[in-house]
Protein backbone atom coordinates (compact mmCIF):
# COMPACT_ATOMS: atom_id res chain seq x y z
CA UNK A 1 0.00 0.00 0.00
CA UNK A 2 1.58 3.42 -0.93
CA UNK A 3 -0.76 5.35 0.09
CA UNK A 4 -0.95 5.89 4.02
CA UNK A 5 -2.53 9.59 4.88
CA UNK A 6 -6.15 8.95 6.07
CA UNK A 7 -6.16 7.44 9.58
CA UNK A 8 -7.18 4.41 9.98
CA UNK A 9 -9.03 3.58 13.75
CA UNK A 10 -8.28 0.38 15.84
CA UNK A 11 -11.37 -0.99 15.27
CA UNK A 12 -9.97 -2.98 12.45
CA UNK A 13 -11.08 -6.76 13.41
CA UNK A 14 -8.75 -9.54 12.55
CA UNK A 15 -9.54 -10.80 8.58
CA UNK A 16 -10.13 -14.55 9.84
CA UNK A 17 -14.13 -14.00 10.34
CA UNK A 18 -16.51 -16.78 11.83
CA UNK A 19 -19.57 -15.47 10.35
CA UNK A 20 -21.73 -17.30 12.93
CA UNK A 21 -19.80 -16.25 15.74
CA UNK A 22 -21.28 -12.59 15.64
CA UNK A 23 -20.25 -11.45 19.48
CA UNK A 24 -22.95 -9.20 18.50
CA UNK A 25 -25.53 -8.27 20.90
CA UNK A 26 -28.30 -7.67 18.00
CA UNK A 27 -30.08 -10.25 15.98
CA UNK A 28 -30.40 -9.22 12.26
CA UNK A 29 -32.71 -12.19 11.45
CA UNK A 30 -36.46 -11.16 11.26
CA UNK A 31 -38.40 -8.37 12.02
CA UNK A 32 -38.68 -7.64 15.61
CA UNK A 33 -36.83 -4.69 17.36
CA UNK A 34 -33.40 -5.32 18.06
CA UNK A 35 -32.75 -6.30 21.86
CA UNK A 36 -29.55 -4.82 23.11
CA UNK A 37 -27.22 -5.49 26.13
CA UNK A 38 -27.45 -3.91 29.76
CA UNK A 39 -24.94 -5.27 31.26
CA UNK A 40 -23.18 -2.90 33.77
CA UNK A 41 -20.03 -2.34 31.71
CA UNK A 42 -22.49 -0.88 28.61
CA UNK A 43 -23.83 1.38 31.32
CA UNK A 44 -20.75 2.91 32.24
CA UNK A 45 -20.02 3.37 28.30
CA UNK A 46 -23.17 4.94 27.99
CA UNK A 47 -21.67 7.64 30.26
CA UNK A 48 -18.73 8.49 28.63
CA UNK A 49 -18.22 11.75 26.11
CA UNK A 50 -20.45 14.58 26.44
CA UNK A 51 -22.76 15.03 23.15
CA UNK A 52 -23.52 11.69 22.77
CA UNK A 53 -27.27 10.41 22.28
CA UNK A 54 -29.01 8.56 25.27
CA UNK A 55 -29.41 5.07 23.88
CA UNK A 56 -29.85 2.27 25.88
CA UNK A 57 -27.07 -0.94 25.64
CA UNK A 58 -24.61 -1.60 23.89
CA UNK A 59 -24.56 -3.07 20.13
CA UNK A 60 -21.68 -4.84 18.16
CA UNK A 61 -21.77 -4.87 14.12
CA UNK A 62 -19.90 -5.77 11.26
CA UNK A 63 -19.15 -3.52 8.61
CA UNK A 64 -17.37 -4.77 5.18
CA UNK A 65 -15.20 -2.77 2.45
CA UNK A 66 -14.47 -4.18 -0.72
CA UNK A 67 -11.07 -2.26 -0.46
CA UNK A 68 -8.20 -2.06 1.98
CA UNK A 69 -6.40 0.35 4.78
CA UNK A 70 -5.67 3.74 3.61
CA UNK A 71 -7.95 3.27 0.54
CA UNK A 72 -10.97 5.42 0.09
CA UNK A 73 -14.04 2.53 0.88
CA UNK A 74 -11.87 1.71 4.08
CA UNK A 75 -11.34 5.19 5.22
CA UNK A 76 -14.91 5.90 5.27
CA UNK A 77 -15.89 2.57 6.77
CA UNK A 78 -13.39 3.65 9.68
CA UNK A 79 -14.44 7.05 10.29
CA UNK A 80 -18.18 6.47 10.07
CA UNK A 81 -17.46 3.47 12.82
CA UNK A 82 -15.75 6.08 14.97
CA UNK A 83 -18.50 8.75 14.70
CA UNK A 84 -21.28 5.78 15.37
CA UNK A 85 -19.13 4.83 18.57
CA UNK A 86 -18.89 8.67 19.91
CA UNK A 87 -21.89 9.68 18.96
CA UNK A 88 -23.56 6.78 20.99
CA UNK A 89 -21.36 7.23 23.94
CA UNK A 90 -18.93 3.85 23.44
CA UNK A 91 -22.80 2.17 22.89
CA UNK A 92 -22.20 1.07 19.43
CA UNK A 93 -19.17 -1.08 18.40
CA UNK A 94 -17.91 -1.15 14.48
CA UNK A 95 -15.72 -3.65 13.54
CA UNK A 96 -14.60 -2.69 10.13
CA UNK A 97 -13.10 -5.63 7.58
CA UNK A 98 -10.67 -4.71 4.91
CA UNK A 99 -11.68 -6.67 1.28
CA UNK A 100 -10.24 -10.25 1.09
CA UNK A 101 -12.02 -12.49 4.39
CA UNK A 102 -15.29 -12.75 3.55
CA UNK A 103 -14.91 -14.31 -0.53
CA UNK A 104 -15.16 -12.00 -3.16
CA UNK A 105 -17.12 -8.76 -4.08
CA UNK A 106 -20.12 -10.81 -4.98
CA UNK A 107 -19.49 -12.56 -1.81
CA UNK A 108 -19.70 -10.09 0.48
CA UNK A 109 -23.18 -8.63 -1.20
CA UNK A 110 -25.05 -11.97 -0.35
CA UNK A 111 -23.11 -11.78 3.50
CA UNK A 112 -25.37 -8.17 3.55
CA UNK A 113 -28.28 -9.84 1.61
CA UNK A 114 -28.33 -12.74 4.72
CA UNK A 115 -27.88 -10.53 7.34
CA UNK A 116 -24.01 -11.92 8.44
CA UNK A 117 -22.84 -8.49 8.14
CA UNK A 118 -24.86 -5.55 9.03
CA UNK A 119 -23.36 -3.01 6.96
CA UNK A 120 -21.46 -2.98 3.52
CA UNK A 121 -19.80 -0.59 1.39
CA UNK A 122 -20.59 -2.08 -2.10
CA UNK A 123 -20.32 -1.46 -5.41
CA UNK A 124 -23.15 -1.65 -8.11
CA UNK A 125 -20.77 -3.33 -10.44
CA UNK A 126 -20.80 -6.52 -8.58
CA UNK A 127 -24.39 -6.90 -7.53
CA UNK A 128 -25.36 -5.77 -11.17
CA UNK A 129 -26.55 -9.62 -12.26
CA UNK A 130 -29.35 -9.54 -9.41
CA UNK A 131 -30.29 -6.16 -8.92
CA UNK A 132 -30.43 -5.51 -13.05
CA UNK A 133 -31.70 -1.69 -12.08
CA UNK A 134 -28.64 -1.07 -10.31
CA UNK A 135 -26.26 -1.38 -13.72
CA UNK A 136 -27.41 2.43 -14.58
CA UNK A 137 -24.20 3.12 -13.14
CA UNK A 138 -22.23 1.25 -15.59
CA UNK A 139 -23.37 3.40 -18.40
CA UNK A 140 -20.83 5.98 -19.68
CA UNK A 141 -20.56 9.24 -20.13
CA UNK A 142 -24.38 9.79 -18.40
CA UNK A 143 -23.14 11.57 -15.02
CA UNK A 144 -21.82 14.95 -15.81
CA UNK A 145 -17.77 15.19 -16.00
CA UNK A 146 -18.07 17.38 -13.02
CA UNK A 147 -17.79 15.14 -9.83
CA UNK A 148 -19.17 17.73 -7.80
CA UNK A 149 -22.04 18.10 -9.90
CA UNK A 150 -22.37 14.14 -9.84
CA UNK A 151 -22.12 13.57 -6.12
CA UNK A 152 -24.89 16.39 -6.04
CA UNK A 153 -27.16 14.59 -7.97
CA UNK A 154 -25.68 11.12 -5.97
CA UNK A 155 -26.73 13.07 -2.78
CA UNK A 156 -30.68 14.27 -4.24
CA UNK A 157 -31.63 12.39 -6.91
CA UNK A 158 -35.26 10.72 -6.38
CA UNK A 159 -34.81 8.59 -8.80
CA UNK A 160 -31.49 7.26 -7.19
CA UNK A 161 -32.94 7.51 -3.44
CA UNK A 162 -36.16 6.76 -3.78
CA UNK A 163 -36.70 4.61 -6.96
CA UNK A 164 -33.68 2.77 -6.78
CA UNK A 165 -33.20 2.06 -3.22
CA UNK A 166 -36.48 0.61 -3.14
CA UNK A 167 -35.86 -2.04 -5.94
CA UNK A 168 -32.71 -2.90 -4.14
CA UNK A 169 -34.50 -3.36 -0.52
CA UNK A 170 -36.77 -5.44 -2.21
CA UNK A 171 -33.59 -7.93 -2.60
CA UNK A 172 -32.46 -7.25 0.83
CA UNK A 173 -30.09 -4.45 0.23
CA UNK A 174 -30.48 -0.81 1.80
CA UNK A 175 -28.31 1.86 0.10
CA UNK A 176 -27.96 4.66 2.51
CA UNK A 177 -25.69 6.74 0.48
CA UNK A 178 -24.41 6.47 -3.24
CA UNK A 179 -20.81 8.10 -3.31
CA UNK A 180 -18.39 8.71 -6.12
CA UNK A 181 -14.72 7.44 -5.73
CA UNK A 182 -13.71 9.68 -8.45
CA UNK A 183 -13.45 9.14 -12.28
CA UNK A 184 -12.37 6.23 -13.94
CA UNK A 185 -9.12 5.98 -15.84
CA UNK A 186 -8.12 3.20 -18.14
CA UNK A 187 -4.78 1.44 -18.06
CA UNK A 188 -3.71 -1.26 -20.91
CA UNK A 189 -0.91 -2.98 -22.32
CA UNK A 190 -1.28 -1.04 -25.08
CA UNK A 191 -1.90 2.77 -26.05
CA UNK A 192 -5.99 3.17 -25.47
CA UNK A 193 -6.75 6.37 -27.51
CA UNK A 194 -9.41 5.30 -30.16
CA UNK A 195 -12.35 2.87 -30.29
CA UNK A 196 -10.05 1.35 -32.75
CA UNK A 197 -7.50 0.57 -29.74
CA UNK A 198 -10.36 -1.94 -27.78
CA UNK A 199 -10.74 -4.23 -30.75
CA UNK A 200 -10.34 -7.76 -29.35
CA UNK A 201 -9.14 -6.31 -26.52
CA UNK A 202 -8.90 -8.21 -22.98
CA UNK A 203 -10.45 -5.95 -20.47
CA UNK A 204 -11.21 -6.51 -16.88
CA UNK A 205 -14.65 -5.60 -15.48
CA UNK A 206 -16.42 -5.97 -12.12
CA UNK A 207 -19.27 -8.52 -12.71
CA UNK A 208 -22.06 -6.28 -13.95
CA UNK A 209 -23.31 -7.35 -17.72
CA UNK A 210 -24.38 -4.31 -18.56
CA UNK A 211 -20.09 -3.19 -17.95
CA UNK A 212 -19.50 -5.87 -20.18
CA UNK A 213 -22.05 -4.79 -22.58
CA UNK A 214 -20.44 -1.13 -22.72
CA UNK A 215 -16.90 -2.72 -23.43
CA UNK A 216 -18.35 -4.68 -25.98
CA UNK A 217 -19.88 -1.55 -27.78
CA UNK A 218 -16.38 -0.60 -28.20
CA UNK A 219 -15.26 -3.75 -29.92
CA UNK A 220 -13.77 -4.94 -26.81
CA UNK A 221 -13.32 -8.42 -25.45
CA UNK A 222 -14.59 -8.08 -21.64
CA UNK A 223 -13.72 -10.51 -18.83
CA UNK A 224 -15.31 -10.81 -15.41
CA UNK A 225 -12.34 -10.74 -12.46
CA UNK A 226 -12.14 -9.57 -8.58
CA UNK A 227 -9.82 -7.30 -8.64
CA UNK A 228 -7.98 -9.65 -5.91
CA UNK A 229 -6.46 -11.17 -8.97
CA UNK A 230 -6.21 -8.48 -11.07
CA UNK A 231 -2.35 -7.51 -10.59
CA UNK A 232 -1.34 -11.02 -11.49
CA UNK A 233 -3.89 -11.42 -14.50
CA UNK A 234 -2.23 -7.94 -15.99
CA UNK A 235 1.15 -8.78 -15.21
CA UNK A 236 0.46 -12.42 -17.22
CA UNK A 237 -1.27 -11.26 -19.96
CA UNK A 238 -4.82 -13.04 -18.82
CA UNK A 239 -6.47 -9.37 -19.16
CA UNK A 240 -4.51 -6.81 -21.22
CA UNK A 241 -6.51 -3.63 -19.10
CA UNK A 242 -9.18 -2.41 -16.85
CA UNK A 243 -10.71 0.76 -15.47
CA UNK A 244 -10.61 2.06 -11.71
CA UNK A 245 -10.31 5.53 -10.55
CA UNK A 246 -6.60 6.95 -9.75
CA UNK A 247 -6.37 6.29 -6.22
CA UNK A 248 -6.92 2.82 -6.85
CA UNK A 249 -4.55 2.21 -9.95
CA UNK A 250 -1.40 3.44 -7.85
CA UNK A 251 -2.41 1.94 -4.89
CA UNK A 252 -2.52 -1.77 -6.19
CA UNK A 253 0.14 -0.23 -8.50
CA UNK A 254 -1.66 -1.95 -11.80
CA UNK A 255 0.60 0.80 -13.10
CA UNK A 256 3.54 -1.42 -12.34
CA UNK A 257 2.47 -3.93 -15.21
CA UNK A 258 0.73 -2.38 -17.69
CA UNK A 259 2.62 0.40 -20.17
CA UNK A 260 -0.38 2.51 -20.59
CA UNK A 261 -2.87 4.83 -18.44
CA UNK A 262 -5.58 7.13 -20.54
CA UNK A 263 -6.94 9.45 -18.57
CA UNK A 264 -10.70 8.97 -20.21
CA UNK A 265 -13.14 9.84 -17.63
CA UNK A 266 -15.68 7.96 -19.24
CA UNK A 267 -17.55 7.25 -16.11
CA UNK A 268 -17.50 7.46 -12.40
CA UNK A 269 -17.15 4.99 -9.82
CA UNK A 270 -19.91 4.76 -7.42
CA UNK A 271 -19.63 3.39 -4.13
CA UNK A 272 -22.66 2.63 -2.01
CA UNK A 273 -23.08 2.60 2.10
CA UNK A 274 -25.14 0.01 2.43
CA UNK A 275 -27.13 -1.98 5.40
CA UNK A 276 -29.34 -5.13 6.14
CA UNK A 277 -32.78 -3.39 5.61
CA UNK A 278 -34.33 -6.18 8.17
CA UNK A 279 -31.73 -5.38 10.94
CA UNK A 280 -31.88 -1.57 10.35
CA UNK A 281 -35.98 -1.88 10.31
CA UNK A 282 -35.46 -3.55 13.72
CA UNK A 283 -33.03 -1.01 15.42
CA UNK A 284 -34.79 1.47 18.13
CA UNK A 285 -35.52 5.35 16.58
CA UNK A 286 -32.72 6.62 18.27
CA UNK A 287 -29.88 3.95 17.58
CA UNK A 288 -31.93 4.53 13.58
CA UNK A 289 -31.53 8.49 14.23
CA UNK A 290 -27.59 7.89 15.23
CA UNK A 291 -27.08 6.01 12.08
CA UNK A 292 -28.55 8.23 9.79
CA UNK A 293 -27.09 11.42 11.27
CA UNK A 294 -23.39 9.74 10.35
CA UNK A 295 -24.27 8.95 6.88
CA UNK A 296 -25.45 12.68 6.04
CA UNK A 297 -21.49 13.68 7.90
CA UNK A 298 -19.68 11.43 5.57
CA UNK A 299 -21.41 12.72 2.46
CA UNK A 300 -18.57 15.79 2.21
CA UNK A 301 -15.73 13.54 3.78
CA UNK A 302 -15.89 10.67 1.85
CA UNK A 303 -15.75 13.23 -1.38
CA UNK A 304 -12.96 14.91 0.40
CA UNK A 305 -10.97 11.61 0.98
CA UNK A 306 -11.05 10.48 -2.70
CA UNK A 307 -10.57 14.38 -4.19
CA UNK A 308 -7.04 14.40 -2.15
CA UNK A 309 -6.16 10.79 -3.14
CA UNK A 310 -6.95 11.13 -7.54
CA UNK A 311 -5.41 14.39 -7.18
CA UNK A 312 -2.19 13.48 -5.29
CA UNK A 313 -1.83 10.44 -6.89
CA UNK A 314 -1.49 11.00 -10.71
CA UNK A 315 2.35 12.68 -10.27
CA UNK A 316 3.32 9.21 -8.33
CA UNK A 317 2.35 6.94 -11.72
CA UNK A 318 3.48 9.44 -13.86
CA UNK A 319 6.97 9.85 -12.26
CA UNK A 320 7.49 5.88 -11.05
CA UNK A 321 10.75 5.34 -13.63
CA UNK A 322 11.05 1.69 -12.52
CA UNK A 323 8.28 0.60 -13.63
CA UNK A 324 7.53 3.40 -16.88
CA UNK A 325 3.72 4.44 -17.76
CA UNK A 326 2.75 6.20 -20.65
CA UNK A 327 -0.05 8.38 -19.66
CA UNK A 328 -2.22 10.57 -22.19
CA UNK A 329 -5.42 12.67 -21.70
CA UNK A 330 -8.45 12.58 -24.33
CA UNK A 331 -9.44 15.30 -25.89
CA UNK A 332 -12.85 16.42 -26.09
CA UNK A 333 -12.69 14.83 -29.43
CA UNK A 334 -11.73 11.50 -28.90
CA UNK A 335 -14.15 11.26 -25.89
CA UNK A 336 -17.00 11.93 -28.41
CA UNK A 337 -16.28 8.97 -30.46
CA UNK A 338 -16.25 6.87 -27.49
CA UNK A 339 -19.49 8.48 -26.42
CA UNK A 340 -21.25 7.95 -29.70
CA UNK A 341 -20.66 4.21 -29.15
CA UNK A 342 -21.75 4.35 -25.89
CA UNK A 343 -25.04 5.87 -26.17
CA UNK A 344 -26.92 3.32 -27.78
CA UNK A 345 -26.06 1.13 -24.69
CA UNK A 346 -28.44 3.46 -23.04
CA UNK A 347 -31.12 2.07 -24.81
CA UNK A 348 -30.64 -1.49 -24.77
CA UNK A 349 -30.53 -0.55 -20.49
CA UNK A 350 -34.03 1.20 -20.99
CA UNK A 351 -35.44 -1.35 -23.34
CA UNK A 352 -33.68 -5.12 -22.94
CA UNK A 353 -32.49 -4.94 -19.15
CA UNK A 354 -34.74 -3.49 -17.14
CA UNK A 355 -38.76 -3.50 -16.76
CA UNK A 356 -41.23 -0.11 -16.29
CA UNK A 357 -39.96 0.14 -12.97
CA UNK A 358 -36.06 0.44 -14.12
CA UNK A 359 -37.01 2.40 -17.11
CA UNK A 360 -39.16 5.21 -14.81
CA UNK A 361 -36.23 5.29 -13.20
CA UNK A 362 -33.92 5.64 -16.01
CA UNK A 363 -36.12 8.51 -17.44
CA UNK A 364 -36.34 10.14 -13.92
CA UNK A 365 -32.49 9.86 -13.71
CA UNK A 366 -31.90 11.00 -16.91
CA UNK A 367 -34.27 14.35 -16.32
CA UNK A 368 -32.32 15.16 -13.09
CA UNK A 369 -28.74 14.68 -14.50
CA UNK A 370 -29.94 17.60 -17.33
CA UNK A 371 -31.37 19.48 -15.18
CA UNK A 372 -28.00 19.52 -12.99
CA UNK A 373 -26.30 20.43 -15.94
O1 LIG B 1 -11.97 -2.58 -9.47
C1 LIG B 1 -12.51 -3.01 -8.46
O2 LIG B 1 -13.16 -4.04 -8.50
C2 LIG B 1 -12.33 -2.28 -7.15
N1 LIG B 1 -12.19 -0.88 -7.37
C3 LIG B 1 -12.40 -0.01 -6.44
C4 LIG B 1 -12.14 1.45 -6.65
N2 LIG B 1 -12.89 -0.36 -5.26
C5 LIG B 1 -13.21 -1.73 -4.90
C6 LIG B 1 -13.48 -2.53 -6.16
O3 LIG B 1 -13.69 -3.87 -5.87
Amino acid sequence: MLFKKWKTVSLVGALTFALTACGGSDDVGGDEQVEPDTDPATEENNDAGSDEAAIEGSYDWRFVTEEMQGQVQYEYAAEFAEKLNEKSGGAINVEVYEFGGLGSEVDQAEQLQMGAVEFAIMSPGFVGGTVKESQVFALHYLFPDDLEKTQEILNTSEALNTQLVGIFESHGIKPLAFWTEGAMQWTGSRELRTPADFEGFKMRTQASPLIQESYRAYGAAPEELSWAELYTALDRGVVEGQENPIFFIEDESFHEVQDHMTISNHNNYVAMTTVNPTFYNGLPDEVRAIIDETVEEMRPVAFEMQKEMNESLLDSIKENEDTPTAVIELTEEEREAFRELALPVRDYFKNEVVGEEGREMFELLEQEIAAQQ
